[in-house]
This record gives C-alpha cells, sequence and structure tokens, in this order.
C-alpha cells in the first residue's frame, strides 16, 4: 500500500461540509503525521530528535462561526460534537475532539481574537498507530484558523514555532496528554525531503537535513504493528515522571546536562535501578541524533545502521517502550535484510521503521507479515514514505 494521498480528498471534504452546514468551507487545510528517524522522548528532555513528515495528512475544511462554538465532525468517527469554547476545562471537552477545539482554546490564550468554527474532519494519519495523528489534527486545524479568522504573528518558521507552542498546550492542557513538542514541530516545520533536526534546549530554530533515500536505492518502510498505542493512558505520562524525578534526584537543570561519559560518575548516585536506565536511554539518545546526523551527512548507511540497532536496544532495555509486536517487526525486518530498523515514537504499540534497499521492500514486508502471522498479532500494515511538506492550505474556498 502506498503512502500517496488521492488527490479527490478536498472535494469529498467540501461535499460533506455543504451537507452538514448548509454552507460552502472557507477552505481546506491538511497537515501531516511524522515518524522520528532517531531521539526518542528527548524532546521532553531539552534534547534532541530528527522527525520527517509522512505523505498521510490529516484534512480538514473549515468555515468561521459567529458564536463562541465549536462544531465538528470526522468522516471516520460517527456522530457530530458540538463544544463551547467557554468554560471548556470544566466542560465537555468534546473526546477526539478536544484536540481540535483544544487549538482554538490555546490560540486565545496565546492572546489572539478568536471565534467559533465549523470544521469536517478526514484523517487519513492511522489513529493510534504512533505516527501523530493528534498533533496532525492539531495542526490542520491551527493552520485553518489562522487564515479563516485572521490571526497575525503566525506567518514564517518562527510564527509556525510559536503555533506548535499553542498546539502543545492544547494537547497537554485540553486533551490531557503530556507530551513534548516534536510531533507538532514536524507537522508544522517539515519540509518535502529533509529530516528536521530538532533542539528542545532553549529557543533553537530546526535545522533542515536533506533526506532523499531514493537516490541510494532505498526506501523507508513504515511498520504500523496496529497494536494500539495512546499517549494518554498514563504509561507516557510515566516515563516522563520518571525523567522528572531523575532530575530532581541528581540537582541537574535537565538531562541535556549530562553527557555519555558522565553517566559512569553519575548514574550509580540514582536511587533505582529504574531510573539509572531511563537517565541511560534519554542521555545516549541524545548522543545518537548528532550521531546519525553526521552519518546522512556522510552517506554512511553502516555508521545508521549501529545507530539505529543501539536505539531500538535501548527503547526496549532501558526505557521499557517497545512491545513484543515492534521487536518482532525490527528483527524480522533486520534479519529479511533491512539496512536498519527501529521502533518510532512514543512506544507501548505504535509503528517501527526500517531503511530498507528497493528491491527489497516486497520479501521485508512479506517477512513481516509473515511474522506477525505466525505469532498470531494482528496483521500488520506496511508502506514506504518520502518526506513530505508541512501543514498548508490546500483548497481557496470556490
Ligand atoms: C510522542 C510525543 F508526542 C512526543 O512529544 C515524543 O515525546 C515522542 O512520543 C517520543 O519521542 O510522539
Amino acid at each position: 500500500m502506498s503512502g500517496a494521498e488521492p488527490q479527490h480528498i478536498p472535494s469529498e471534504l467540501t461535499a460533506v461540509f455543504r451537507d452538514a452546514f448548509g454552507r460552502e468551507p472557507s477552505g481546506v487545510w491538511s497537515a501531516p503525521g511524522r515518524v522520528n528517524l532517531i531521539g526518542e522522548h528527548t524532546d521532553y528532555n531539552r534534547g534532541l530528535c530528527l522527525p520527517m513528515a509522512i505523505p498521510r495528512r490529516t484534512w480538514v475544511a473549515v468555515a468561521p462561526r459567529r458564536d463562541r462554538r465549536m462544531r465538528i465532525l470526522s468522516r471516520q468517527v460517527p456522530g457530530e460534537r458540538t463544544i463551547e469554547l467557554d468554560g471548556l476545562l470544566e466542560g465537555n471537552r468534546g473526546g477526539w475532539a478536544a484536540y481540535a477545539v483544544g487549538v482554538l482554546w490555546a490560540l486565545e490564550q496565546a492572546g489572539r481574537e478568536v471565534r467559533g468554527l465549523d470544521v469536517v474532519v478526514d484523517g487519513r494519519v492511522p489513529l493510534g498507530s504512533g505516527l501523530s495523528s493528534s498533533a496532525a489534527l492539531e495542526c490542520a486545524v491551527a493552520v485553518a484558523a489562522v487564515d479563516v479568522l485572521g490571526l497575525p504573528g503566525y506567518e514564517g518558521d518562527e510564527g509556525r514555532r510559536d503555533l506548535a507552542a499553542v498546539c502543545v498546550r492544547a494537547e497537554n492542557e485540553v486533551a490531557g496528554a503530556p507530551t513534548g513538542g516534536m510531533d507538532q514541530s514536524a507537522s508544522l516545520l517539515a519540509r518535502a525531503d529533509e529530516a528536521l533536526l530538532l533542539d528542545f534546549d532553549g529557543d533553537h530554530p530546526p535545522v533542515h537535513v536533506p533526506f532523499d533515500l531514493a537516490s541510494h536505492g532505498l526506501a523507508l518502510l513504515v511498520m504500523n504493528t496496529r497494536a494500539e498505542h495512546s499517549l494518554d493512558d498514563g504509561q507516557y505520562g510515566n516515563r516522563r515522571e520518571e525523567c522528572v524525578a531523575a532530575v530532581a534526584e541528581l540537582g541537574v537543570g535537565s538531562l541535556r546536562d549530562l553527557r555519555p561519559r558522565d553517566l559512569d560518575e553519575v548514574v550509580p548516585r540514582l536511587s533505582s535501578d529504574v531510573l539509572r536506565r531511563r537517565v541511560r536511554h534519554v542521555v545516549t539518545e541524545t548522543e545518537r541524533v548528532t550521531q546519525a546526523v553526521a552519518a546522512l551527512e556522510a552517506d554512511d548507511f553502516d555508521a545508521l545502521t549501529a545507530l539505529f540497532d543501539a536505539s531500538h536496544a535501548s527503547m526496549r532495555d532501558d526505557f521499557e517502550i517497545s512491545c513484543v509486536e515492534l521487536d518482532t517487526a525490527v528483527e524480522t525486518a533486520r534479519a529479511a535484510g533491512a539496512l536498519a530498523a527501529r521502533m518510532t515514537g512514543g512506544g507501548f504499540g505504535g509503528s517501527a521503521i526500517a531503511i530498507v534497499r528497493d528491491e527489497l521492500v516486497g520479501e521485508v514486508s512479506r517477512a513481516v507479515t509473515a511474522a506477525f502471522s505466525r505469532q498470531g498479532f494482528r496483521s500488520p500494515e506496511l508502506f514506504p514514505v518520502t518526506a513530505d511538506g508541512p501543514a498548508r492550505r490546500e483548497l481557496q474556498a470556490p
């Protein structure tokens, strides 16, 4: 299955909007999901990560309202939701729609004058797949809201960084998922054929790193295990709390203050083996991001292999966020000839990625599917991706 988006989504979405709301939308916008090449659970530890946008996008048709209400429906979920912006934190946040209405709330908290919106969503980022369907929804609504409400200050890369912060606030405070900022930054700032080097230690602009595997006869294969993952079920938040506890015990500003060479001296000071392993993952993972960027710049795929292997092992053994489905996907892909493979995203289910020679994509995919079937897992969804562009307007009002 290809990651390409059908061209007919904007006109279909416009027709659904017209049926639902009896008027034309102001336009159609879309925002991409992402994979992270390397650097997991580093963003909220002021570390580095290297995501890229994928050509699986969430699309929204939107028109402004005169009141302070969001009416929203999705082509993937039955039923329309109506959510009032006033008293949002005390009242009905709309379930999945909290990711959308939360953006309006966070824009208002950032000092912008907002009104309600009518919204129809077509989410083509697989839900619960660890490919950032939530951030794609937030970012699609955010760019649409900025356009239809005429909100100032969100132009250019700098404006988009501020908009990413708005979306993170929506996710943390309205949807209740304690995530870092990687996914929203990827969705709003990514560029086609490039990965995005993000540094969360202070206010650094992103660095765009050329990422064109095709010119090397290679493909990036996404392996969605369909083992469902959720960022608001407590496990992700638990890892974040453990990192906060480790920072407090060590008396450092953040785990970014530590380098791998410090670990032998610092790690024994921690009160538990669990915290020692969490710290070792975060500190070595940020170092691997720097090394992966150097490897990509030098077209050194052997180095990338070693870094992906080490990253996956660190997430499996030290940070303990992998699962049997992710391990099976990674190990089977590697055994079937993938140059490199690792789980991607928050973990506890979701997706893994593999760098595979073009001629082996079919073989690796078949091997992973067969391994899942042998083990009685749900059938995985496998598709190659290229680095896609950021959230954007797709269709002007007719
Ligand atoms: C999820 C979160 F949303 C990100 O902020 C990041 O922490 C990631 O998990 C792990 O790297 O996608």
